[in-house]
């Protein structure tokens, strides 16, 4: 069985025009966003503390989020980028967390300008955040933890999810790449991508700009290209279609008192096999 190691996340940026993500919270999700085509998986907090019923806000443990990441890193012949919140604390939290993911064979990580404990950026009006000078110490410490060149950092900013308007947001980037962040990430929870572009067209490219459309889906994969983006996240549409494809089936399955109906349009018991790579596994077992 063929269990050839995956590229970083550095090398497939270099590689692709821009860096398609979609978000995952386990193994069969995220080898579904590669069967599509996806460039890398993003590791969500969201979708891993979904996926538990609980709340995006710091309950979960680094090491439960790292678990999550590696069962899909294991996975998958693409890179997966760990969504790692604040670092889960302070500056030595940072660097442990670097080092913890680092080890398992992660190779992006994506570290927040909020205040730990965290809340998910969709939840209420305001965010609080660090000052921009101690996230700046958190990116150069993660920066420092990393063993390889070519661990990558994503420095994402909530300055616009808080309300604090583009220039907060510019500043805020720019004392991040200071830090020796590998990119930035620009959040947004508006109904457009207007804020998203007036970033992007003040940046002129400093670093990588990802961004998370999931308030604005409107924005095609080439005009996000043209307007200067490297890197789309996709981050909790996949975890939404399970939700609904569940809960359809179940309710159908109950309503109806036998599964008939569903045949054609559920999965078939070979298709699992082979998501289990089964006939790799049984040559091993010849
Ligand atoms: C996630 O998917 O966990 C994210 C994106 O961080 S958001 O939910 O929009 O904060
Ligand atoms: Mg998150």
């Amino acid at each position: 069985m063929s269990r050839k190691k995956h590229p970083s996340f550095r090398s497939v940026l270099a590689t692709e025009g821009i860096a398609r993500v979609a978000g995952a919270h386990d193994a069969l999700g995220a080898v579904l966003a590669q069967e599509a085509g996806f460039q890398a998986v993003w590791s969500s907090s969201f979708e891993v503390s979904a996926a538990r019923c609980l709340p995006d806000a710091s309950i979960l443990t680094a090491t439960e989020y790292l678990e999550a990441a590696s069962h899909m890193q294991k996975a998958l012949q693409i890179p997966v980028v760990a969504d790692c919140d604040t670092g889960y604390g302070g500056n030595m939290n940072v660097a442990h967390t670097v080092r913890e993911f680092e080890d398992a064979g992660i190779t992006a990580i994506c570290i927040e300008d909020k205040l730990f404990p965290k809340m998910n950026s969709f939840v209420g009006e305001g965010q609080d955040l660090l000052d921009t000078e101690q996230f700046a110490k958190k990116v150069s410490t993660a920066k420092n933890a990393q063993s390889t060149d070519d661990f990558f950092v994503i420095a994402r900013t909530e300055a616009l999810i808080a309300g604090l308007g583009v220039d907060e947001a510019l500043a805020r980037c720019h004392a991040y790449a200071d830090a020796g962040a590998d990119a930035v990430l620009v959040h947004s929870k508006q109904k457009t991508k207007g804020q998203v572009l007036d970033f992007l067209a003040a940046w002129q490219g400093r670093l990588p700009v990802v961004v998370v459309p999931t308030t604005y889906p409107d924005w095609h994969i080439d005009d996000a290209t043209a307007a200067g983006v490297s890197v789309v996240i996709y981050a909790n549409q996949g975890l939404r279609a399970t939700v609904s494809s569940l809960r359809d089936t179940f309710r159908s399955i109950y309503l109806n008192g036998e599964t008939t109906a569903l045949e054609d349009t559920i999965a078939s018991v070979g298709d699992i096999f082979a998501l289990q790579r089964l006939t790799d596994w049984q040559k091993l077992d010849a």
